[in-house]
């Protein structure tokens, strides 16, 4: 039986601090109608993809934010013709956004919704970025530290559309270990959302890099755990504020077999044979046969560095 499933990065222009939800989701119902009209049957929205990246923003109080979290069960009012074109269409979807708790917790997080409309899984977010305090030194803030707690799922995989598939959410991708738990479950399919700006506010470096390093983690990893990787930006000038675009999806072997040419809406796709990720699975990156666990114990047991002794 065929393995391969129709992918599509849907990727989304800037969002204005004071657009809508209702706008924002209509805008993802256009990407998803041209998602339909080109045979996909999975589409990854962006990480907090329904609101501005208000982490750039510095609020003492840090529930004046709250207007930017949903609360309660997806969906939400405002999601729900979302939810309800993509199970009439029969696609399936990855969406983030920031939640916060009916108990007053804050996570940005991301869900996994079948092809028949069915909530399958929820990630949030590991590996928050930038700081919690303003930061004079910064022309925008990064404050992912202070709105957010680390998310406390862990990385879970879920069987759904055929697959094995996994979530995770932008600066994950920078970190081998959340491909690699990932990959521990067997996952085929890591699809994640990003909102990433076009320069390093927290240390010099060329601007250009921001994109190679976008791309090279994110196929080094694809490879390294023979799986695809589908990757979807918020792009383009948000209230003054550069986001990368460079929405892709990488096959297993480490290649991208489709990227995005503008910083706007934009829909990219591919056919992705998910007997690739087991080719890969089965030798190289065979596990079982070539792991050596008992050198890797320092990777769970400490956190920073421990240099030798002079
Ligand atoms: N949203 C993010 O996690 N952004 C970070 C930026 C701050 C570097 C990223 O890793 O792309």
């Amino acid at each position: 039986m065929s393995r391969i499933i129709n992918v599509g990065a849907a990727q989304l222009g800037p969002i204005a601090p004071d657009e809508s939800r209702v706008s924002a989701v209509n805008r993802m119902i256009d990407l998803l109608k041209q998602a339909k009209d080109r045979g996909v049957k999975l589409v990854v929205f962006p990480e907090l993809a329904l609101t501005t990246f208000f982490p750039r923003y510095y609020e003492q109080d840090i529930s004046k934010m709250d207007h930017h979290f949903e609360r309660g069960d997806m969906p939400t009012p405002e999601t729900r013709p979302l939810f309800e074109k993509a199970k009439e269409y029969g696609i399936g979807f990855y969406l983030g956004y920031a939640e916060l708790t009916e108990d007053g917790h804050r996570f940005n997080t991301s869900i996994l919704v079948d092809d028949t409309g069915k909530i399958v899984g929820k990630y949030r977010k590991v590996h928050l970025p930038g700081h919690s305090e303003y930061d004079g030194n910064r022309p925008w803030q990064h404050l992912e530290k202070r709105y957010f707690e680390p998310g406390d799922l862990g990385f879970p995989v879920w069987r759904a559309m055929g697959g094995i598939m996994g979530m995770c959410i932008c600066n994950d991708r920078r970190w081998p270990e959340t491909y690699r738990v990932m990959s521990l479950k067997g996952v085929e399919i890591v699809m994640l959302g990003y909102n990433t700006p076009d320069v390093n506010t927290s240390a010099p470096e060329p601007n250009h890099l921001r994109m190679f390093h976008n791309h090279l983690v994110m196929q080094a990893s694809a490879y390294q755990n023979s799986c695809f990787v589908v990757a979807t930006a918020k792009a383009g000038i948000e209230d003054g504020c550069m986001l990368i675009g460079g929405s892709c999806i990488v096959q297993p072997s480490g290649e991208m077999i489709a990227l995005a040419t503008t910083v706007k809406d934009e829909l990219i796709t591919a056919a992705c044979d998910l007997d690739l990720a087991k080719m890969g699975k089965e030798t190289v990156f065979n596990f079982a046969k070539h792991r050596r666990i008992e050198h890797y114990g320092i990777i769970t047991g400490q956190t920073g560095v421990v240099e030798p002794a002079e």
